[in-house]
């Protein structure tokens, strides 16, 4: 499935990006943990090459925790500070302030040898559309400060949250990139509702999950749904469609509406805790 959604607000938010890296000492990468490796942007690594780095495999909640603590491996492997979340919930933020601590240490030497004391910590929260970001920030802040919503394209511009706790957080807008060079990252973006629904072919997306799910989590399907897994997709759709009463006016079934609620449940993790993707091992 071929799928690109590059609107103009993410060309702007990137140079925006690209410019207030001046500005700040830490970059805290929020990535899905469902798909940490597609929900990553390429464009990241390149521009906070110089700064300290923190990934938060954010929606750990919806995400196999087996998968998670191999993630957490992975990266952790490759030299970066990480952190398994669920940024809705305030608990898991004395774990995230030990971490930027830990990430600022250097940071906070230079500001000595040079007879600064105290200055904040500055972070910027990048990461796709819909990952979390604002909701990480108001959560860590203890206050809304930062529009929220279930769907990609929130947050439009940057915005400071600066908090007494000797941090400063700027919350950018979800930024995707050009081009998907694996049809795959794309699929998954748009699985997890990173991608404007609009321009999706919702049905195709649906048929690919169930694929999916058939295949690498048996029995998911039929313990939800209550139907046979051994069908092709599209049987599987027409099945759900008939388990959950989704009809047309006039009574035939109506897969478009079990289209809708398909991708509804499995974002919202009622068909488990799923993950798209694992580690590769090396
Ligand atoms: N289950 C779960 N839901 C989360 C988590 N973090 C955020 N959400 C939900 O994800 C949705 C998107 O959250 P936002 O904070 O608006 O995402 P964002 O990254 O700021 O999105 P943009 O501004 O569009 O780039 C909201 O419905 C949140 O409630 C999490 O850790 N677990
Ligand atoms: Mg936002």
């Amino acid at each position: 499935m071929h799928i690109q959604w590059y609107p103009g607000h993410m060309t702007k938010a990137k140079r925006q990006m690209q410019e207030d890296m001046k500005l700040i000492d830490l970059v805290i990468e929020l990535v899905d943990a469902r798909i940490p490796r597609s929900s990553r942007n390429p464009d990241i690594d390149e521009l906070g090459k110089n700064k300290a780095r923190l990934i938060l495999l954010n929606k750990a909640d919806l995400a196999n925790e087996a998968c998670n603590e191999a993630w957490s491996t992975h990266f952790k492997e490759r030299g970066f500070l990480v952190l398994k979340i669920d940024s809705r919930n305030r608990g898991n933020m004395k774990a995230v302030s030990a971490l930027i601590a830990k990430a600022a240490e250097e940071k906070r030497e230079r500001d000595r040898k040079r007879g600064i004391l105290n200055r904040p910590v500055r972070a910027m929260v990048v990461g796709i559309p819909n990952v979390g970001k604002s909701t990480f920030i108001n959560t860590y802040v203890g206050k809304a400060g930062a529009k929220v919503g279930n769907k990609p394209g929130v947050t439009k511009g940057k915005q400071w949250i600066r908090l007494n706790k000797g941090v400063e957080l700027l919350d950018t807008p979800g930024i995707l990139w050009p081009k998907f060079e694996d049809e795959i990252v794309g699929r998954n973006l748009a699985l997890i509702g990173s991608v404007k629904d609009e321009i999706l072919n919702r049905e195709e997306l649906a048929l690919e999950l169930l694929a999916f799910l058939k295949e690498k989590c048996a029995g998911e399907l039929s313990a939800r749904y209550g139907i046979a897994e051994e069908q092709e997709p599209i049987t599987l759709l027409f099945e759900i469609a008939k388990s959950r009463n989704c009809l047309k006016q006039g009574g035939a079934f109506d897969e478009e509406k079990a289209t809708k609620l398909l991708l509804e449940e499995f974002r919202g993790g009622k068909l488990g805790r799923i993950s798209l993707e694992r580690p590769i091992q090396s």
